[in-house]
């Protein structure tokens, strides 16, 4: 079994914790409470394909997170990311970059989706589907989804993009762990990963809800 952590990047009312929400409990909820310590709750996800099996941790950040020690702390050991912004707000979509820098310095090239959210608010819409679009090819992002938490509009899409992605990776890993396993100590390595994951998790739960 495979823990694989996914991390949920973004500015401040972005609709972070709505997405989440709205693919986990498939309803759109206006209040919700960081659920582990001040500043990050937990979803997990089973996943069964493709003869892989896996456990996907979805962490969420608060808007507490303004310190750079935690968000490290949040990336570390992140397998794949979700970096959204506010289709109205122009700022949350010029964050878009040092988001990515971030990821990129504490957790390596993870492969993540790029997600334009609120596109029910049409009318307030400032970054088109066309520049949403290139950007992401810029930025080397799997795709780029606009979702809307608030109607449902391709929530589930932005998610299994990246599943999708993941589970590929493993099956890749997987192959090459087949191929080597002459070699144990490189196949050893694809379970290192999901065991630090673990760790960390456990950290987390240990930790009283400070609300
Ligand atoms: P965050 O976790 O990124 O900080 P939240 O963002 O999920 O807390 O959402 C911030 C605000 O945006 C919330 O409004 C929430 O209801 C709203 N929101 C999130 N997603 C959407 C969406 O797709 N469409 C619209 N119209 N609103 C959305 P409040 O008023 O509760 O602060
Ligand atoms: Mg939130």
């Amino acid at each position: 079994m495979h823990i694989l952590k996914l991390c949920v990047l973004g500015d401040g009312a972005v609709g972070k914790t709505s997405l989440i929400i709205r693919h986990v409990d498939k309803r759109f909820v206006t209040e919700y409470k960081p659920t582990i310590g001040f500043d990050i709750a937990l979803k997990t996800m089973k996943i069964q394909e493709e003869g892989i099996s896996a456990e996907l941790l979805i962490w969420d950040i608060a808007g507490q997170a303004i310190f750079e020690k935690i968000r490290e702390e949040y990336l570390q050991g992140t397998n794949a990311a979700m970096i959204i912004f506010d289709l109205t707000r122009q700022e949350t979509y010029d964050h878009v970059k040092d988001w990515l820098r971030e990821l990129n310095t504490y957790a390596g090239k993870v492969p993540f989706v790029l997600v334009g959210n609120k596109a029910d608010l049409a009318s307030k819409k400032v970054i088109s589907d066309e520049v949403g679009k290139k950007y992401a090819k810029t930025l080397g992002a799997i795709d780029y989804i606009e979702t809307s938490a608030k109607t449902g509009q391709k929530v589930e899409d932005a998610f299994e993009k990246i599943i999708k992605n993941v589970i590929e990776t493993l099956s890749k890993k997987k192959e090459k762990a087949e191929e080597v396993e002459e070699k144990p100590e490189e196949a050893e390595e694809v379970e290192e990963k999901p065991e630090e994951a673990e760790e960390k998790i456990e950290e987390v739960e240990e930790k009283p809800e400070e609300e």
